[in-house]
């Protein structure tokens, strides 16, 4: 991070720490070694970013409002991390995260790197589909994993993803989600979350992996209207009023981090138990759709590496490592 935005936290922290009252320029310049111009600089930069600030000749100055962006300003300092977005990329537009994490990752970017967007124009699923990504609405993010994975392991990192999701919107906002097989996390039976991880492998392991998550948080009902392949919602739509973004975000990162050191530890097994618990379909009849076969049966379970057992009508079994939920049809 350069000096400039040091300079800047620093301000803003100050500010923070005096809260409804005011500070005054001299003392900021003083307490930064820079002039007093050089202050009314950063406050006018923190302005532009949304945060209230009251100045007054005399008094100084006065924070009054914090927006919801998730700047670094925001994030890094109330980070409870110990490797996850230690190098924070913040980024107000973007085609795509996954891309930009892909060309941090070819410049030595370390493990963790975190890619956030406020807003992506090219935001993309599973084979190439659209992901829907209003600017400042949802949170479009990318985290750079450097483990070394064999390739049958490395899909599993999925799972990761949108288990610490459920558990945050469980336990932080009161929600109940679920995780639909293998990349969704639903609630009330709708999509507000999608996760794309992309690796880059050597013959036998990954060099490194890029998992993408897109929450849609904030969005309105019309915006999440669709047409998409399965009905869509936001955590706002379901709690009825809007949700800090940073606070999702930074809970998020924690659980994650928690989890995927779990994974990398002692194997996906472990958290299988977990997963299955938080499952939208284990016990119902869906349709899968795998390339071009469909399958219908009844979700039995997961394997200890992740793949779907499916029991068909005819008592057939099926294991099955990827393909497309497309109906859910209640517990029978
Ligand atoms: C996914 O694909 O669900 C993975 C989405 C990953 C998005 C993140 S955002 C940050 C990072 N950067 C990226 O460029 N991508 C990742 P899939 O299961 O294929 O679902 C895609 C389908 O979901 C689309 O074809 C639409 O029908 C639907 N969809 C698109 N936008 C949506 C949204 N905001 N909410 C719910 N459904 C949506």
């Amino acid at each position: 991070m350069g000096s400039t935005n040091n300079t800047r936290l620093q301000i803003l922290r100050i500010l923070k720490e005096n809260e409804g009252s005011f500070v005054s320029g001299a003392d900021l310049a003083k307490r930064q070694s820079i002039s007093r111009p050089g202050v009314w600089k950063h406050i006018n930069k923190l302005k532009e970013m949304g945060y209230q600030i009251q100045s007054q000749s005399k008094l100084g100055y006065r924070l009054e409002g914090v927006p919801d962006s998730l700047a670094v300003e925001e994030i890094v300092p109330n980070l409870k991390t110990e490797w996850l977005a230690h190098s924070y990329h913040h980024l107000a537009t973007v085609a795509s995260t996954n891309d930009y994490a892909l060309l941090l990752a070819t410049r030595a970017a370390p493990h963790g790197t975190l890619v956030v967007a406020e807003e992506q124009t090219k935001g993309r699923g599973r084979l190439n589909r659209e992901w829907v990504s209003y600017p400042s609405r949802g949170i479009y993010l990318s985290i750079l994993l450097r483990d070394h994975l064999p390739l049958h392991i490395a899909p599993q990192s999925t799972y990761i993803g949108s288990l610490a999701l459920v558990k945050v919107l469980r336990e932080e906002l009161g929600i109940t989600a679920s995780i639909k097989w293998p990349n969704d996390v639903l609630i009330n039976g709708r999509k507000t979350a999608g996760i794309l991880t992309e690796t880059q492998s050597d013959q036998d392991s990954t060099r490194f992996s890029i998992m993408g998550i897109g929450i849609n948080v904030n969005h309105s009902r019309e915006e999440m209207a669709g047409p998409f392949r399965y009905p869509a919602t936001s955590i706002a739509m379901e709690l009825g009023f809007a949700v800090k973004r940073q606070k999702v975000l930074l809970k998020f990162l924690c659980q994650f981090e928690q989890d995927y050191n779990r994974f990398i530890q002692k194997g996906l097994s472990d958290l299988i138990p977990e997963i299955e618990a938080h499952s939208e379909i284990l016990g119902k009849i869906i349709k899968v759709i795998c390339g071009d076969r469909e399958i219908i049966g009844r979700a039995q379970g997961l394997t200890p590496e992740g793949a779907l057992l499916l029991l068909g009508a005819d008592g057939s079994r099926e294991i099955i490592w990827a393909g497309d939920v497309t109906r859910i049809e209640g517990a029978v």
